[in-house]
């Protein structure tokens, strides 16, 4: 138990706030543990209870493996307490739920948690300790819970090299040039913070899997990718791995990766059973195919159900699964042609495949039809996949939304995605309902996020940033919960229960989403970003040639018509009402209206504003509120941690030097184009 670790690394498990709640409510149950079984995972939930006990009370409690004469808390799982009179059953708890009850022994009293099985009881031990600190009266915290989705992932974009493809917060904590780090204690801190928001399942190495990486699999590097895996199983985690579709070419010596030719199975089938041996656990694989430049079974004209099933087939017996991305599309595609849109391009690949996918694939979809931007509507692919697992893949390290220099808690952002009605089944069909199988019967799915973390100081960059990686894991287990009670949460842990900071804090994250789009990239057309690192401001940027621009803008419109009566026909994608809300302006949301349509700039807006004040507006009121983050940050001096109060100063005077670019250039671009002024007066040209 190291209790001497900073604030800032210790993120929201540091134990150190108590409500004032506390002595009434927890403090008795605070000295005594009762353990009946001690298996690894419950060990954990043990080590974590002794830890923030510790904190609480100043000193360590005991942990008995049999009732004291004193208040106390019980932990372990139905078995363990299979003589209490808890009155639940198995059937009772959920997968990997847990049960929080308070009974009486002999005249003491005893406060149980007891997990359907070991990981339940982990979870519901975090779930005490985060309700005990967020100061919540114990007769809310008593009752059964349980995660809505069956797989939580984080995806690791880590390289061996030790560098991260989009990381924003130092270098990887697994690798370091070209092999796994040999100190794991930082791996270790890590699962502890995942576990504590229900993560299950861990993928380390990018989806972008290069010549070194594509070795991971074999006997070179598994006996290091197995001790990782053993750290994250303490912690009722699983650890995945990304593979090269190529493999069986580029290591293998096979002369074709063709997905049904025999020995290319077969080479799949000895790698996987290798990996067993390796790994009991193992959970998986993770698959970008056919995109970006990555090879996949379009070379062997097979399609992507051919290639994820060629693959499930092989884990298929150890009860592993494929993540098969849905980021599928062609990046050389010339932009000019109108009759090509990126946005249809996942949908067009895999609808088609719906029903052709073996049971142990799950189809990895990004939140939004094209790449993570601020604003963007979500996958129309969502409503379409009728029987086939699926997941929602959200960004959490933040390529487009501000590196973790700018404030963007993008837990608003996830929660619309899971909100969203596709109409699949009727009103209610949420996206949330599709990805956690409910809506189809389907065995799995959830969320995946892509991490934002590294071996910075305070893991993400920038402290405020660990609230994204919270809420991920929050809103994974309970899709149900609101942005501003996660940031809540979150604040309290972290910081405390000083109603100014916490009041603070929330508003400042809360507002953080609508801050940066309005100073970057306006009504959903979104990209504008310098090309390559994807950071300030660049309004002509385009990725793959310089000829080509995301939002089409000339001196008399911009956007994009998705329209099916004039444009791409990416509307046609949505169930109804949806199609028809996007396809009609007047019925499209002003926030999205970009990306829908393509409209002179003095189009009038919901708002009653035209297109290109909007455009100047927001960016003058984003710069203003990127300032005004930094003067609420300021009143919190001496009230949180010197530490993060500094670090964070720093990152919010980098936002507004940024934000003020955005601004100036956006806005500059747009009065050039064109010449029309500010109703306002202001100078827009710079
Ligand atoms: C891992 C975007 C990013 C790439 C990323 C890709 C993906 O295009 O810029 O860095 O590659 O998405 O999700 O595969």
């Amino acid at each position: 138990m190291d209790l001497n670790k900073s604030n800032v690394y210790e993120c929201w498990l540091n134990y150190k706030h108590l409500p004032h709640n506390f002595d009434d409510e927890y403090k008795r149950f605070c000295s005594y543990i009762v353990a009946k079984s001690n298996p690894p995972i419950i060990n954990s939930a043990l080590e974590e209870l002794k830890f923030a006990f510790t904190r609480f009370m100043g000193r360590m409690p005991e942990v008995l493996d049999s009732y004291p004469d004193s208040d106390c808390i019980l932990v372990g799982t139905l078995d363990d307490a299979a003589d209490e009179a808890l009155r639940v059953s198995r059937g009772d708890l959920p997968e990997d739920g847990f049960m929080v009850h308070k009974f009486e022994r002999n005249g003491k009293n005893v406060l149980a948690v007891i997990g359907k099985n070991e990981k339940g009881a982990l979870y519901g031990v975090f779930h005490l300790l985060r309700s005990m600190c967020c100061g919540k009266p114990l007769a809310q915290v008593q009752g059964i819970d349980g995660p809505r989705n069956p797989l939580r992932v984080i995806n690791h974009w880590d390289n061996l090299s030790g560098d991260i493809e989009r990381g924003y917060a130092g270098k990887s904590i697994f690798f370091k040039d070209n092999r796994i780090v040999s100190d794991l204690s930082r791996v270790k801190d890590y699962a502890r913070l995942l576990a504590s928001v229900g993560v299950n399942g861990v993928a380390i190495n990018n989806v972008n899997v290069h010549q070194v990486e594509t070795r991971l699999i074999t006997d070179e590097f598994l006996p290091d990718v197995a001790r990782i895996a053993d750290v994250f199983r303490q912690y009722g985690i699983k650890l995945y791995l990304s593979i090269n579709f190529a493999a069986p070419v580029e290591i293998g010596g096979l002369p074709t990766a063709d997905p049904l030719d025999e020995s290319v199975k077969k080479w799949w089938r000895d790698v996987a059973d290798n990996i067993y041996k390796y790994i009991p656990d193992f959970g998986g694989f993770v698959v970008k195919a056919d995109s970006e430049f990555r090879p996949g079974p379009f070379t062997y004209g097979r399609n992507h159900a051919e290639g994820a099933n060629m693959l499930a087939e092989a884990l298929k017996p150890h009860g592993g699964v494929v993540f098969w991305r849905a980021f599928v599309y062609n990046c050389q595609v010339d932009w000019r042609d109108r009759s090509v849109d990126r946005a249809k391009a996942a949908y067009e690949n895999f609808k088609p495949l719906d029903g052709k996918f073996l049971d142990n694939v799950i189809v990895q979809i990004k939140n939004g039809p094209m790449d993570f931007q601020i604003r963007e509507p979500v996958s129309p692919l969502f409503g379409a996949m009728e029987k086939t697992n699926v997941a929602v893949e959200f960004q959490i390290t933040q390529e487009y939304t501000g590196q973790q220099k700018d404030l963007c808690y993008l837990v608003t952002m996830w929660k619309e995605v899971l909100d969203f009605d596709t109409y699949a089944k009727g009103q209610g069909s949420t996206v949330s309902k599709v990805v956690s199988g409910s809506l189809f019967r389907m065995e799995y799915g959830g969320v995946v996020g892509v991490s934002n973390i590294g071996d910075s100081k305070c893991w993400t960059g920038h402290p405020l940033a660990q609230a994204n990686l919270y809420g991920f894991g929050r809103l994974g287990w309970n899709p149900e919960l609101s942005a501003q009670e996660i940031a809540e949460e979150w604040v309290k842990l972290t910081f405390g229960h000083d109603k100014q900071v916490v009041d603070t804090i929330v508003s400042m994250l809360m507002a953080s989403r609508d801050i940066y789009e309005k100073y970057t990239a306006p009504l959903g057309i979104g990209w504008m970003v310098n090309p390559g690192h994807h950071y300030g401001p660049n309004v002509d940027g385009y990725e793959y040639s310089h000829w080509g621009t995301y939002h089409y803008a000339d001196w008399k419109g911009i956007g994009v018509d998705r329209t099916v009566a004039t444009g791409t026909g990416f509307t046609a994608q949505y169930r109804e009402p949806v199609a028809s809300m996007y396809e009609n302006i007047e019925t499209c949301p002003d926030e999205l209206l970009l990306f829908f349509h393509h409209v002179p700039y003095t189009h009038k807006l919901k708002s009653g504003k035209t297109v290109i004040q909007h455009i100047y507006d927001t960016h003058f009121e984003g710069a203003e509120e990127a300032e005004g983050l930094k003067e609420k940050w300021l009143t919190l001096k001496g009230k949180v941690d010197d530490e993060i109060f500094d670090m964070v100063l720093e990152r919010l005077e980098m936002q507004i030097k940024n934000a003020i670019e955005w601004r100036d250039v956006v806005n500059t671009y747009f009065y050039r184009k064109t010449g029309i002024d500010d109703i306002h007066g202001r100078k827009i040209y710079k």
